[in-house]
């Protein structure tokens, strides 16, 4: 394991050997009305555990009102939905009066709105379903200031100025306080038209007078109807926010929710013919992390003394102008790992089962942190730590983010990365009275590969709470109106015949060969970057602005292989897809002198020149390694020292995007243009 600190020492970045020219564009950062004195963090040991109840996304009464269950020809499922600020108890207490605080957070919803916002269940138009779902998307973020510190010095929304923004609009003239928060709401596995993909620079404003400069290439310019297509399988899909640059912000305030399409044998309802568990034994969790203060506060890092600033900041020997950076930020970091798991809003929630199978569909929607999930027996059914539990508890995976997979995997362990979701099958039989704790031996730093045991102490926070993601009390009795009727063999059978798992490989796909690096941006803060491999084996990095590389034929199947030249995972996704997980091998490559790379605003950052790429033996990661992969993706965990091959089609044209899923990653340029035409 290469730990960040290790990696970067042994880099050659060790010094901004690059003069940074004069640079008309640069400017102060706005210091957003924040104060980095918030007072003390809430301390996690603190904080009660399996406590409140999980809500659980699927939940009738949490479900989207418009959904198009009426049947027959189908009326067009129509939403009118809104993003914007409300409070909410997550869970958390005072410690020394045990009274339950209130959080201030951003949620989408229809009349109310809720942090993760309520869920989406559509029908596929093959299970007689519209072809399309209309959503209104509205801003009502304009209350003059974000929930957290926004780093304004990053490429994002308000700093697209002429030369770098596709309609020559300066919008540097545009702040946060003056015209409110800009959103975006991707929906992420969705098949959309691109004007309806939610890409980060088709961003609006609250009063809708600030719109991203692709709307003006779009026909009929600006609309915040959105049309999503209903032609898929049954997929469990997932909205957020994706706002240039802010991104990791407005996800991180509470910008995000499920959407699930069923199809005609993935159909939500009991007695379905593949014996998957339907609600009230389907349970659909969103798992992140989050750090709040002792008020109850959301806690996001940007300021000298913050969590994670010595780091990636002073430890990596970054400057920040004062001029730009009053009082060292806010900044953006290079990752964020949180000490508080919270589980569809709440921290540490539990939930109570039968003895029976449960269809559990989770979402990784964390920063930047990967989790591995077992499940194990408490040693007690009141305990709320691990001492004492049982031997990982074996259960199956059926599916993962666009769908069912092309057999059932039993595993004790599962990875999922940022941006990634599981569909998992968890047998509560036989366990009566007992708690079950959902653990994560994922460690609470940049993952590059390894888990439990074999992380070092210094990617672990000390006096872990993260260990632990939430709890199943096995105390409701059995009932038996409804029979318990997941079976993996029947399961299986179905999927050979229907065909489930990812998308079929064409043998003749062009290959395309794209890259993964770390650099350093003008200020010498890590900067990911993507970027391509040459056909004389050296690789060129490129930031979001610089001429699109990645133009894939409309309707073409490519393989792209995926070169990690970087210490740590990055969790790629690419948009309008799926894709089917090839394989992976080492690879090998030389680092050379640092080259320049362009920044947003005219500056200099520069990364290491990568020459000599080649490829060596195969690495195979199954479901004995904590990886479920047949099924169709639209994330794959590239792991350091890897080239790991992905095979999609392309089927709609237009201005799309492919990046690395954590967010602090893409909003500090780990983002490409991907042009399908
Ligand atoms: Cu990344």
């Amino acid at each position: 394991m290469i730990t960040r600190r290790r990696f970067l020492q042994g880099s050659t970045l060790t010094t901004l050997g690059l003069a940074l020219p004069f640079n008309p564009f640069l400017q102060r950062a706005h210091a957003i009305a924040y104060l980095s004195n918030v007072g003390p963090l809430s301390d996690p040991a603190l904080q009660p555990k399996f406590i409140d109840l999980a809500p659980n996304a699927l939940d009738p009464g949490f479900l989207f009102k418009d959904l198009n269950d009426n049947g027959g020809p189908a009326q067009q499922p129509n939403f009118s939905l809104r993003a914007r600020e409300t409070v909410q108890e997550t869970g958390l207490i005072n410690p020394k009066n045990g009274k339950r605080l209130k959080t201030k957070v951003w949620g989408y919803g229809a009349d109310t709105v809720s942090w993760p916002g309520q869920t989406f269940q559509v029908k596929s138009v093959s299970a007689g379903g519209a072809p399309e779902t209309v959503v209104r998307w509205e801003n009502e973020l304009n209350g003059g200031q974000h929930l957290l510190p926004v780093d304004t010095s990053l490429h994002w929304c308000y700093s697209l100025h002429g030369a770098g923004s596709a309609n020559g609009v300066d919008y540097r003239q545009f702040n946060i306080k003056k015209n409110g928060v800009p959103i975006i709401t991707h929906l992420h596995g969705g098949k959309s038209d691109f004007q309806f993909d939610g890409n980060p620079e088709f961003f609006f404003s609250p009063d809708g007078n600030v719109k991203g400069p692709q709307w003006d290439f779009v026909p009929g310019g600006f609309t915040n109807t959105f049309r999503y297509d209903n032609n898929v399988r049954a997929g469990n899909l997932w909205y957020h926010d994706h706002a240039l640059g802010i991104t990791r912000l407005n996800v991180y305030a509470g910008l995000a929710g499920f959407y699930f399409v069923r199809d005609e044998y993935d159909t939500g309802q009991a007695n379905n013919l593949l014996g998957l568990p339907a609600f009230p034994y389907e349970l659909a969790y969103a798992i992140q992390d989050r750090m709040f203060t002792e008020k109850g506060d959301l806690f996001y890092p940007a300021f000298p003394g913050d969590p994670f600033y010595d780091d990636f900041i002073t430890g990596e020997g970054a400057i920040l102008p004062p001029d730009l950076f009053p009082g060292g930020g806010p900044t953006a970091l290079a990752e964020f790992f949180g000490d508080h798991m919270v589980v569809n809003g709440k921290i540490w929630p539990k939930t109570n089962v039968e003895p029976r199978h449960y269809r559990l569909r989770l979402l990784n929607g964390c920063d930047s942190r990967f989790v591995a999930i077992r499940f194990r027996v408490a040693a007690s059914p009141g305990a709320t730590d691990l001492n004492g539990a049982s031997a990982p508890l074996p259960f199956y995976v059926i599916g993962s983010d666009q769908g069912l997979a092309s057999s059932a995997s039993m595993t004790d362990t599962l990875v999922i990365e940022p941006g990634g979701r599981y569909d998992v099958i968890v047998d509560f039989s036989g366990l009566e009275d007992a708690r079950i704790i959902m653990e994560n031996i994922g460690g609470d730093a940049p993952f590059g590969g390894d888990l439990g045991e074999d992380l070092a102490p210094e990617d672990l926070f000390p006096d872990r709470q993260t260990d632990r993601i939430m709890a199943f009390d096995v105390v409701l009795p059995f009932n038996n109106a409804i029979a318990d009727s997941f079976d993996p063999v029947t399961f299986d059978g179905w999927a050979a015949d229907l065909g489930f798992g990812p998308p079929p490989v064409n043998p003749g796909a062009t290959i395309r060969r794209v890259a993964l690096f770390e650099g350093l941006d003008e200020f010498g803060r890590l900067q990911p970057l993507l970027g391509i491999v040459d056909q004389d084996s050296t690789a060129t990095a490129f930031t979001w602005f610089q001429p699109t590389t990645e133009v894939p034929a409309l309707s073409s199947t490519e393989v792209w292989e995926i070169y990690n030249f970087t210490g740590d995972a990055h969790p790629i996704h690419l948009h309008l897809v799926n894709f089917n997980i090839l394989g992976r091998n080492e690879i090998s490559f030389t680092e050379g002198a640092p080259v320049p790379v362009l920044q947003h605003n005219g500056t200099l950052g520069q990364v290491a020149g990568i020459s000599g790429v080649t490829e060596g033996g195969a690495v195979g990661l199954g479901p004995t390694d904590g990886y479920v992969e047949n099924a169709p993706k639209d994330m794959v965990t590239a792991l350091p020292g890897q080239v790991t091959r992905i095979s999609a089609t392309f089927e709609k044209p237009g201005r799309y995007v492919w990046h690395c899923h954590i967010l602090s990653h893409e909003d500090h340029e780990m983002m490409r243009v991907m042009q399908v035409s």
